[in-house]
């Protein structure tokens, strides 16, 4: 494309085109250019990040009909479609150069063919449109962490939640150098009726990573089409990959510990199982929900949110269980809500929330009422598991002064958890950093939820909750992690948690609240201030240490019984469990670390060795020996 200027000129307004020049790279205004060839907008809005264009998006979005204004004036509603209230997974692939491959675990297809197909979604699909194209920076400004990022989108809902979610760029793009490597996202709802995208048989998201570009159509679900949130993340973690660093499916939070320390944890859970709550515990504070950035920095694992606002889950928030994001939700603070329940006073309403429902409304089917059923005859819910809120984090009251910090903070520890019915102890930390990256982290299974299309509690293999984001070889990411691990003068700690324990009955074995014990367990490790007992898996807490966390923060009585039946050590099911994940990187042809076959068989060997000699399953009592450090 020769002519970019002209097509430029003749497309943008005096005004948007003065805004879109003020950037000098070049580059941009290439992609730019072309999204416009494309897509044919009937016209181009270049956003500058001023209030006033800031205030124009939110509006158009109103106006358009792609959200709807509640009562507390502040917060819009959104609704995707019946068929577009999840990540769609099989429709997600990686445009794959001649020559290369991903390995066996991801979705991928010939580039050639795969820009064919995406180009052809787009071709003409704004249409009858407005384009509008923004600039953004994922982690903080000004950083070592800072990547530039351009959306171009047809859809203002998009546009005005990545406000939210996302750090404006407008200015920082216009220092950038022009060899700046720069995240290209471009998206178009597609058809829409009643501001709905229809045309969801059709829909995709197609990654160019060997031009750093993601193409999404036909969709709206924020996870499909917010090129910032998991679109980027899959970019990130092949540049992470050529710079040595890690992105991460993670929140950052501090755990309080006593003389008002703080212990920064990072923690990798599947969508869905208790990332957000987690680093939303009470006396804590929070960093990111959602997406970290890791870098070695003078020996230290160095971790930045990548965003600046949590997109969540609101199925079961209730003024009890999470009164920060209640309270957050009740006040003026700018929120989206999306697929809840509309009362007809604009009251939003989702599943589980503590309160009684309306049993009529507007909801993702439409008018809706009690017992309204779908063509299948199923009863429609009154909000989608899914629902979400959009909100940005400064109006938390337990956001971490750091969040801005180009420098981010320093990570003592790192957790993975799954949900995990059986098989799992509530917590445990690793043995060293290898043995943590392999039986943990590149071990990790969880039951699937309603965050993804598809059934949901079917166990499946979830490698550091990034499975579905991971963009190079399964294998050689777990070498990076490896590798990272080996050159940092500081470890962090690893831990693998389990919030979803269950009893023969199928009850829950823990209370929502407990996983704040186990993070002020975190800290007291980290700083070496409670022995542990070694199991043939790892490193689980004392009972006593675990008695005095739960009265000191939950003012609760915590049982013997209730102690050894969690940290049972369940030996058929853990060897079971050794088996799936063997046979998972069997199929790894060629690019699984040796290391990692031989740190699963010395786990097989000490689990064989225990049952031998306590039985299949082991009380904590049993296994005397106490450690009072293992990693750093
Ligand atoms: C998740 O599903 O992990 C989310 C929401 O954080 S999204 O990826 O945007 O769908
Ligand atoms: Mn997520």
């Amino acid at each position: 494309m020769n002519n970019y200027m002209s097509i430029l000129e003749s497309s943008l307004t005096d005004a948007n085109l003065r805004k879109l020049l003020t950037i000098p790279n070049q580059s941009v205004h290439r992609f730019i250019a072309d999204a416009i060839e494309l897509c044919s907008p009937m016209k181009v809005f270049v956003c500058d990040d001023s209030r006033m264009d800031v205030e124009y998006i939110r509006r158009t979005a109103i106006a358009r009909g792609e959200e709807t204004p509640l009562a507390i004036p502040t917060h819009t509603v959104h609704f995707d479609g019946l068929h577009d209230q999840a990540r769609d997974r099989e429709q997600t692939v990686y445009l794959v150069p001649k020559g290369d491959s991903l390995g066996e675990h991801l979705l991928q297809m010939d580039r050639e063919e795969g820009l064919e197909l995406a180009r052809k979604r787009l071709k003409g699909s704004m249409e009858n449109k407005k384009m509008v194209v923004r600039f953004f920076c994922l982690g903080p400004r000004d950083s070592v962490f800072s990547i530039p990022c351009v959306q171009i989108t047809d859809s203002f809902y998009v546009a005005h939640s990545e406000d939210l979610l996302y750090r404006r760029g407008y200015d920082f793009f216009r220092r950038l150098t022009e060899d700046a490597e720069i995240f290209w996202m471009l998206h178009s709802s597609g058809k829409l009726m009643h501001s709905v995208s229809i045309d969801w048989q059709r829909r995709g998201v197609a990654i160019d990573y060997k031009e750093n570009t993601v193409y999404s159509y036909n969709t709206q679900y924020a996870g499909n089409t917010i090129g910032l949130k998991k679109l980027a993340l899959r970019l990130a973690i092949r540049r992470a990959d050529r710079e040595r660093w890690l992105a991460e499916h993670m929140f950052v939070m501090a755990v309080h510990g006593p003389n008002r320390r703080k212990t920064y944890i990072s923690g990798a859970f599947p969508s869905g199982s208790g990332k957000t709550s987690t680093s939303m515990i009470p006396g804590g504070s929070i960093v990111g929900d959602d997406l970290a950035y890791i870098r070695n920095i003078n020996g230290a694992a160095k971790a930045v949110n990548v965003e600046r606002g949590i997109f969540g889950i609101i199925r079961s928030v209730s003024a009890k269980d999470d009164p920060v994001i209640w309270e957050v939700l009740n006040s003026h603070e700018p929120a989206i809500f999306s697929n809840v329940l509309v009362s007809y006073e604009g009251i939003p309403y989702w599943l589980n929330d503590g309160r009684t429902a309306p049993n009529r409304g507007v909801n993702f089917s439409g008018d809706w009422f009690e017992g309204k059923k779908d063509v299948n005859g199923e009863e429609i819910p009154l909000a989608h598991k899914n629902a979400r809120y959009t909100i940005g984090l400064e109006g938390l009251s337990n956001v971490d002064k750091t969040l801005e910090d180009p420098n981010g903070v320093e990570l003592g520890a790192i957790i993975y958890g799954g949900r995990d019915p059986d098989t799992c102890v509530p917590i445990q930390e690793s043995f060293d950093w290898i043995h943590g990256v392999v039986t943990i982290g590149a071990s990790l299974e969880s039951e699937s939820t309603a965050a993804t299309l598809g059934p949901s509690g079917i166990r499946k293999f979830q490698p550091f909750s990034n499975m579905d984001f991971i963009s190079i070889p399964l294998g050689r990411y777990i070498q990076n992690h490896l590798d990272f691990g080996e050159f940092l003068q500081r470890k962090p700690r690893i831990y693998g948690v389990n919030y979803f324990l269950r009893d023969t009955e199928g009850d829950f074995l823990n209370g929502k609240e407990d996983k704040r014990v186990w993070l002020q367990w975190i800290d007291l490790r980290v700083h070496n201030e409670v022995e542990a007992i070694k199991t043939p898996t790892g490193l689980i807490p004392r009972y006593d240490d675990l008695s005095s966390l739960f009265r000191e923060y939950l003012d609760k009585e915590y049982t013997r019984e209730q102690y050894d039946q969690q940290f049972m050590v369940r030996v058929p099911e853990l060897l079971a469990k050794l088996d799936r994940i063997e046979s998972e990187y069997r199929d790894c042809v060629g690019d699984t670390p040796a290391l990692l076959a031989t740190v699963l068989e010395e786990q097989r060997q000490r689990l064989i060795q225990a049952k031998s000699k306590f039985g299949d399953y082991i009380s904590p009592n049993s296994l005397q020996a106490t450690v009072q450090d293992s990693s750093t």
